[in-house]
């Protein structure tokens, strides 16, 4: 295929010349023209010569998942970063100032630092974390971003329990920079490279199998034996092909991580008849914005050559509020997108909530189900808690192949790597038990086991700190670190600081328990007892203020508010307490029969 998608081919019928099917049969992209803004290689040394005398960017995860969708056309007819006076439009009325429908604020925050060396007419270098530039902006505006303004108009909300308001306050600077993009190179990925195509390869891809009508299904998580049959059952009632078009850029934080995904849908694949779909990965970062992202995601789609999007309940939901309650209505996204179904020219596919019917061994939306009809469904924290037992997935709930690739991403709790985190005052008697739980542990066998004990630390981490607030929490991190790294590569780490800061315990817990267990154990032997052991002599030494700052006596110790166990040695040998420990341990699954 010679001719560019954009530019319209002389009319041939498809069934007369017995040939594939011309780009043109394919639905227009948005705004008429798909937007390719990659240079030809004499640009790209130019700029690259160029660009030595250029202020430079180096872009975030979210901000490269922008660039590649703008300069392959995803976003089109977007040619670069938003202007102030677009994206007052778009938030104000999901509208670009040229009155294209665009209901997504797509701009570029730089440091204050950055904004400083640039002005109306500048050229800004836009790099990625490895220092390749990959686009050049001409900066046509610079704006201060109104972050209370952003969040309400767009999000509808300023609660940061949404991650789309978290990100704007949070991870976002001051300066937004706008203008048009020229691309010299595309995003690297080196992941599912056959999987990954942008949207003119997908169209010349569709006009080569001859596909005119496709419906899209947007997924950020594993599909299961439901989504399989509501998007054979949207397929079939539409006479489309199908195509999985799951999100493999930024997601919400905590779902399940894109390469098991891939996984799955491959595996789901083999079971669609043949010829009739296609699994094709897109970079995008979502915002979780529900109504706004479901058009957006219309729009995506549509460049990407597809006529048909699935939209279920709660498209691209940010889950609950601070107070518990959903941001958006369940039905507020299919609202929103049939409001502009017409002038989007992608058609809405409600999703319909399947259900399992045990005695028919078959899938039905469910208004559909006669009443009285025994219905199974198993919701996503069932699942999790299914995975971390060990126990069985039923096959009516998911392909044996997912559940496999699910199981090996998630093995059950014995399998799992886990922390404990020991924390308490100066001969508390933490070291005590991190040692005899290690050999403990050791002796069980199964997993690797490391102790991470407050002295070693300080002797090989952290030997240029001392122990104000802010070189504490510095220590306590960087063990936070290391712990969070061993378990979640399925390893044990035991941690004995004193760690007398809640903040900082919390941040750890966060960290760690992202990739496997974290046990909280306060070793909770009152001061007076730790004193007069004093094993070391510190105590007598920071009585006398020969040792300044030191814990209990001259530096705070905040009790732990929530920890799991919780140990007074002035009663108990070692032995009883790390019994408690390994009893603990084995309730929670984490160490098993045959750990
Ligand atoms: S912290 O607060 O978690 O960073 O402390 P940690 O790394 O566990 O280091 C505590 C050990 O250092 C010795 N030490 C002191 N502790 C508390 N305060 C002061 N000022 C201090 N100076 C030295 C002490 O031996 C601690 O070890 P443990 O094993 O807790 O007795």
């Amino acid at each position: 295929m010679t001719a560019s998608p954009s530019e319209p081919l002389p009319f041939r019928n498809p069934a007369k010349a017995g040939q594939q099917t011309s780009e043109n049969h394919l639905i227009t992209p948005h705004g008429g023209k798909l937007v390719d803004l990659m240079v030809d290689a004499d640009r790209t040394t130019e700029l690259k010569g160029a660009s030595r005398d250029w202020p430079s960017w180096d872009l975030t995860p979210r901000q490269i998942c922008d660039l590649e969708l703008i300069l392959n056309g995803g976003f089109s007819p977007l040619k670069g970063f938003m202007t102030r006076a677009d994206f007052d439009s778009v938030a104000e009325s999901m509208r670009l100032t040229d009155g294209t429908l665009w209901p997504m604020p797509i701009t570029l925050d730089v440091t204050d630092q950055v904004a400083e060396g640039l002005s109306e007419g500048s050229k800004l270098a836009l790099r990625d974390e490895e220092g390749v530039m990959l686009a050049v902006l001409h900066v046509d505006d610079l704006w201060e971003i109104d972050r209370e303004a952003k969040a309400q108009s767009v999000f509808g909300t300023l609660d940061q329990a949404h991650p789309g308001v978290a990100h704007i306050f949070q991870r976002t600077n001051n300066i937004a920079v706008g203008g048009r993009l020229e691309g010299l190179q595309l995003p690297a990925h080196y992941d599912f490279r056959t999987l990954r195509r942008t949207p003119r390869e997908l169209r010349a891809r569709f006009a080569k199998l001859g596909w005119n009508k496709v419906v899209a299904f947007q997924t950020r998580n594993p599909m299961h034996r439901a989504h399989f049959e509501l998007t054979l059952r949207a397929a079939r009632e539409l006479e489309a092909n199908l195509l999985i078009h799951p999100v493999v850029g930024m997601t919400k934080p905590g779902d399940v991580d894109h390469y098991t995904r891939v996984r799955c849908y491959q595996a789901l694949l083999e079971h669609y008849p043949q010829h009739t779909v296609d699994l094709s990965l897109l970079p995008l970062a979502m915002r979780m914005g529900g109504p706004r992202e479901a058009v957006w995601h219309a729009i995506i789609r549509k460049n990407y050559g597809c006529t048909h999007l699935v939209v279920g309940r709660d498209h691209a939901g940010p889950g609950k509020d601070s107070k518990g309650e959903p941001f958006y209505g369940p039905y507020e996204a299919q609202e929103l997108f049939k409001k502009h179904e017409e002038e989007l020219g992608v058609q809405m596919v409600p999703f319909k909530l399947m259900v399992y019917l045990e005695d028919d061994d078959s899938y039905m939306p469910i208004d559909e189900v006669p009443e009285g009809t025994k219905t199974l469904s198993i919701s996503g924290t069932e699942l999790r808690a299914r995975l971390a037992d060990g126990r069985e997935i039923p096959e009516w709930f998911t392909f044996p192949e997912v559940a496999e690739e699910l199981r090996r991403t998630h093995p059950p709790r014995s399998k799992q790597g886990f922390t404990v985190f020991f924390t308490g005052l100066s001969g508390a008697g933490k070291s005590t038990l991190a040692n005899v739980l290690l050999v403990k542990l050791l002796e069980m066998g199964g997993r690797p086991v490391t102790l991470l004990d407050g002295d070693i630390v300080r002797k090989n981490l952290s030997s240029e700190l001392g122990f104000s607030k802010e070189h504490r929490d510095i220590n306590i991190r960087r063990i936070g670190f290391v712990a969070s790294e061993i378990t979640k590569n399925g390893g044990i780490a035991l941690c004995a600081p004193i760690a007398p800061y809640e903040r900082v315990r919390k941040e750890v817990r966060e960290l760690v328990s992202s990739g496997g267990g974290f046990v909280l154990v306060h070793v909770a032997t009152p001061l007076e007892v730790c004193e007069d052991r004093d094993r070391k002599g510190l105590y007598a030494k920071a009585r006398e203020g020969i040792i300044k700052e030191f814990t209990g006596i001259s530096d705070p110790y905040e009790e732990p508010k929530d920890p799991e166990l919780h140990l007074d040695t002035s009663d108990m040998s070692p032995e009883e307490a790390v019994q408690k420990i390994i009893l603990y341990l084995e309730k929670q699954g984490f160490i098993g029969i045959n750990p």
